[in-house]
């Protein structure tokens, strides 16, 4: 009962802020979602529906939920998008092959009225695996400086290590500073 009404009050005090993870099967947002809860390599299945924690940093709540990203779920995405404050795309930068497919999912999220005032931070995951695209060549993929109405950040990252995972977080944090 004390954890529910907790809850419950830093939802309608918006101390609790809503993150959501996206982006195409298999890009990592279950293991970034899992690192930030546990600080530990778990070994995922691909979502079906979503994952959701809270994770707390320097008392900042986040409620992230990751949203599975196989083309079938890809258009229940905008049923996850009321009061989100941060959108987190991952990107698997290995996948050269699918970052335009990742680049329309991304437009058509940033037009949708409910996410007219989300930031949004892309992490260039798998930076660990040799020949991966840089984060230079994701930004210009994803064309992410034509992006005007829309707070922005990309960061290199690689899931399994952990590493480029709080930057992006503090990117979050020194976002809901400036309010
Ligand atoms: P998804 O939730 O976006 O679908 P997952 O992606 O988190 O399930 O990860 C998909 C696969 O990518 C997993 O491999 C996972 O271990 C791997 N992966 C995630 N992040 C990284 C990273 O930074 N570097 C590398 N090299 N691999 C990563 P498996 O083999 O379990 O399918
Ligand atoms: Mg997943």
């Amino acid at each position: 009962m004390g954890i529910i009404f907790t809850k419950l009050w830093r939802l309608f005090n918006h101390q609790e802020h809503k993150v959501i993870i996206v982006g195409l099967d298999n890009a990592g947002k279950t293991t970034i979602l899992y690192q930030f809860s546990m600080n530990e390599v778990v070994h995922t299945s691909p979502t079906i529906g979503s994952n959701v924690e809270e994770i707390v940093v320097n008392n900042t709540h986040f409620l992230m939920w990751d949203i599975g990203g196989q083309e079938s779920l890809r258009s229940s995405w905008n049923t996850y998008y009321t009061n989100t404050e941060f959108v987190i795309v991952v990107v698997d930068s290995t996948d050269r092959e699918r970052i335009s497919v990742t680049r329309e999912e991304l437009y058509r999220m940033l037009a949708h009225e409910d996410l007219k005032k989300a930031g949004l931070l892309v992490f260039a995951n798998k930076q660990d695996v040799k020949g991966c695209m840089t984060v230079a060549e994701i930004s210009q993929n994803l064309q992410l400086t034509s992006i005007k109405d829309h707070q922005w950040h990309i960061q290199a990252c690689c899931a399994l290590t952990g590493e480029g995972l709080c930057q992006g977080l503090e990117w979050m944090m020194s976002r809901l500073r400036v309010r």
